[in-house]
């Protein structure tokens, strides 16, 4: 079928006739589109059924990947890329008028997740698949993902996401696999032969269904599955009021929530979280069930993660499976759930650690509410023997303590590992956050740094790039990205600067296009692209880059001798819709984009240009174009950041903060080849253990910020009157909670830093060449690597030629 370009037109055109019933000269491009996904899958097909009859009949370890997010973008292209066959079809469309890039445009994000830990979930599959690793997902299939946003007036308007309305060529229903998940009801406990057994009654039940997804690995046989559930009635609904059961059954896997860390506890999304983690235990236990009489050796050919702590039921959820329906001790079960479970945590804002209210709780999940209490009894009294008296130290650890659940502890309590994203923050986790937990357990704590899949993020976003690099090093960085290492030796080499310089200016141009039919502005391509894109949250200070943008207008207008070079401003960001500071800062961005763009004589230098719904297939063209990546978050409270490797391997150079994985960035790089600016870690956490600072101060004593802030209620932006006082508020009256102001100026400098680099472009070149040299690091490959070595204990199996 791909064998070569004259057999594929042949089977595209008979399989187009034969799905749609009409001739090629008729079809339409969406047609085109489910033609060339259906032919994909069914190629594939073969390896997918070989892959899972080799899982099934090995004894090797498998790791099983729990999250209530996956975001995985569009398919087509990366599954064509991977799958090796990219090149006979893009060339037998050409031969039948068709252009590879426009069908993909048919093919709709697959967008189940919010932003860094959904999209994290996503680069960890494709690089299980391409290191051959035994590694299933298991998540849920939302009718709906993230909400689309429209910018409506310079408001973020939300629109329901409709990712299934044309269905999904890559997924396969499995009715016949069905699992039901229990709810409500009561427990009865008897005494049977000395033992205390429960019994859940008057449940409601919910069908699982499960929609598998084939995970192709790059250049290799193997394809995992990422099995995600659906919500469906029972085929025998117990209950008098059909209609009102059915509804409420489709309601759990209908949308997406949207990550509102000031969201309190929804019981939907409790609802959500235990669907997902009953019906993968349940598929995880009966599948280990087949190759083996008994469980009690689970934990040496199952590892569980946990991604964050939405699936941290998977513990109770666990011990209840081997308590209740396999009969073992307490003592057996915990050994065995201690040994299978591992969890990531990502993310140190206190707000953001999920919570349940025990009110709402334990009516939903009464058996697993129960075991929870047992799980909390017994380490309260584990603490009591090394902490005897200290009440106060034993309540703070508590997994269940003033009416809450409290998730992470539950997770850490209930696992052998438990890591953070990048190593600053595994730091934070160690010595602040969650210092008791480590004093008690310092063995289970570690690090793995994030990485993303330079397969998406490289090789097929940025082909030009792709190109150039297999030109100058050869092709081995394709499979092994440490070998970008090798550019290093040619950064200086004017020959690949130049085209360097060439393969930017086309990106920027592609991009330029983009801008200029979404948006309508006109976007000076020799200009910096600089660009920020990321969810909008107060501690990720977008703010910060607005108020820097604010500053330049007013220095551009005052002093005809201030020259700087053109700059293009680019955002992309949603607020979750209950985030009402959020949703003022895009209104800022997009007043101030009104502002300057129109301004005739500050428009020849400043654009900024505001990119609504942002998402992966967005930030395919973004990354590839950009000159200047914004991370600029307060130190200390971005966990790692996702974006930063991406605009990094795509030659990017960072304005950053000692943050997150910006760290270590900067210890790969080199400073130089950076510009870091602001606070670091230990000092903002100075600052909030023991006062000090006053934004007041800043404000009275620097007149670049008290411009731009005065300009936030004085009529700068004329058709928004008070629509900003909230945020001159938090900056003045509030405190200034993220160090925006006390980051000011040392930002500004950083950014004259970059001015002055740009201006010398030879060596801005050469640091873009280092940069992407040193991102093999930074591959998921590297990180998977490490998780598979250190948490899991998995290795590769059988690679079939
Ligand atoms: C929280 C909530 C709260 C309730 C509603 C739904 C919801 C959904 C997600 C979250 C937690 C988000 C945590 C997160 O995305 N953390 C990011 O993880 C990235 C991958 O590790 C990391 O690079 C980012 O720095 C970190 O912010």
């Amino acid at each position: 079928m791909f064998s070569n370009k004259e057999s594929f037109k042949t089977s595209f055109l008979k399989r187009l006739e034969g799905m749609y019933g009409k001739v090629f000269k008729d079809s339409t491009k969406r047609e085109q589109y489910q033609t060339l996904g259906n032919m994909v899958r069914e190629y594939m097909s073969s390896d997918w059924i070989e892959t899972n009859e080799l899982y099934r009949s090995d004894s090797n370890k498998q790791v099983y990947y729990l999250s209530i997010e996956f975001l995985l973008g569009r398919l087509l292209g990366q599954n064509l890329l991977n799958l090796g066959i990219r090149d006979v079809v893009v060339e037998g469309l050409n031969d039948l008028d068709i252009d590879l890039e426009e069908i993909e445009e048919f093919e709709s994000d697959a967008g189940l997740g919010n932003g860094g830990l959904g999209r994290l979930a996503a680069c960890f599959l494709d690089s299980l698949s391409t290191l051959n690793l035994p590694g299933h997902g298991y998540g849920i299939r939302y009718k709906h993902g993230l909400f689309d946003q429209k910018i409506v007036d310079g408001y973020q308007v939300e629109l329901p996401e409709q990712w299934l309305r044309h269905g999904n060529v890559w997924e396969v229903r499995k009715p016949d696999e069905a699992i039901e998940v229990s709810f409500w009801g009561n427990i009865e406990s008897r005494n049977e032969n000395g033992r205390l057994v429960f019994n859940h009654n008057a449940t409601e039940k919910i069908m699982a269904v499960p929609y598998d997804l084939p995970v192709v690995g790059y250049e290799t046989t193997t394809v995992n599955t990422l099995r995600l559930w659906n919500a469906e009635a029972a085929h025998n609904p117990p209950h008098h009021d059909v209609l009102r059961y059915k509804r409420e059954t489709e309601a759990v896997t209908e949308f997406l929530y949207p990550d509102d860390t000031h969201d309190e506890g929804k019981i939907l999304r409790l609802k959500q979280q235990y669907f997902l983690v009953s019906a993968s235990l349940q598929d995880i236990v009966s599948n280990y069930r087949k190759k083996n009489h008994t469980l009690k050796n689970l934990h040496k050919e199952v590892a569980i993660h946990i991604n964050d702590t939405h699936p941290a039921l998977a513990i109770p959820e666990l011990m209840r499976i081997l308590l209740d329906e396999e009969r073992m001790s307490w003592d057996e079960a915990w050994t065995i759930t201690r040994q299978t479970m591992s969890y990531t945590n990502h993310t140190i804002l206190s707000e953001a650690l999920e919570k349940w209210p025990i009110h709402l709780f334990q009516p939903l999940l009464p058996r697993i509410y129960m075991i929870i209490e047992e799980i909390n009894e017994r380490f309260c009294k584990k603490l009591w023997e090394k902490y005897p008296g200290n009440w106060n130290h034993i309540e703070n650890m508590a997994i269940i303590a003033h009416g809450l659940v409290k998730m992470a502890h539950l997770a850490i309590v209930g696992s052998y590992s438990v890591n953070g994203v990048a190593k600053i923050h595994s730091d934070i986790l160690k010595n602040r956050e969650m210092r008791n937990f480590y004093e008690v357990y310092p063995d289970k704590f570690n690090n793995k740094t994030n990485g993303i899949t330079h397969r998406r993020w490289l090789i097929k976003a940025n082909p030009q790039l792709t190109n150039l690099i297999s030109e100058t090093i050869g092709t081995d960085w394709l499979k092994d990205p440490y070998q970008l290492i090798d550019l290093k030796r040619h950064a200086y080499d004017p020959a690949l600067k130049e085209k360097f310089d060439k393969m930017k200016q086309e990106r920027k141009a592609i991009l330029a296009k983009r801008i200029f039919e979404q948006n309508g502005t006109i976007i000076d391509e020799s200009s910096i692209f600089d660009v920020q894109v990321k969810r909008m949250h107060a501690y990720k200070r977008q703010l910060l880059n607005v108020l820097h943008i604010m500053y330049l207008y007013n220095r551009l207008k005052e002093d005809s001798n201030f020259k700087i070079h053109p700059r293009t401003f680019i955002f992309g960001a949603k607020a979750s819709p209950g985030y009402y500071y959020a949703k003022k800062i895009i209104k800022l961005i997009n007043s101030l984009a009104e502002k300057v763009n129109n301004d005739s004589e500050i428009s020849k230098v400043l654009k900024i240009v505001f990119l609504e719904n942002y998402r992966v297939s967005l930030a395919e063209l973004i990354f590839p174009a950009s000159d200047v990546s914004e991370q600029i978050s307060t130190a200390s409270k971005e966990a790692s950041g996702t974006g930063n490797m991406k605009f990094m391997m795509n030659g990017a150079l960072t304005i950053g903060t000692l943050d997150g994985a910006n760290v270590e960035i900067m210890e790969a790089v080199g400073r130089e080849n950076m510009f870091i600016f602001g606070l670091t870690a230990e000092e903002v956490q100075c600052y909030e253990e023991k006062g000090g600072y006053y934004s007041s101060d800043y404000y009275h004593h620097d007149s670049r910020i008290r411009g731009v802030i005065d300009n936030l209620v004085n009529g700068f932006f004329p058709d928004a009157f008070g629509e900003f006082d909230p945020i001159y508020d938090s900056l003045l009256g509030e405190g200034d909670q993220y160090f925006v102001l006390r980051d000011f100026s040392s930002y500004v400098e950083a950014q004259e830093r970059v001015d002055k680099a740009y201006y010398d472009r030879e060596k801005w070149r050469e640091k873009a060449l280092i940069n992407i040299a040193h991102s093999g690091y930074f591959s998921s490959d590297r990180t998977i690597k490490e998780y598979a070595d250190d948490i899991w204990g998995i290795e590769p199996v059988g690679i079939r030629i």
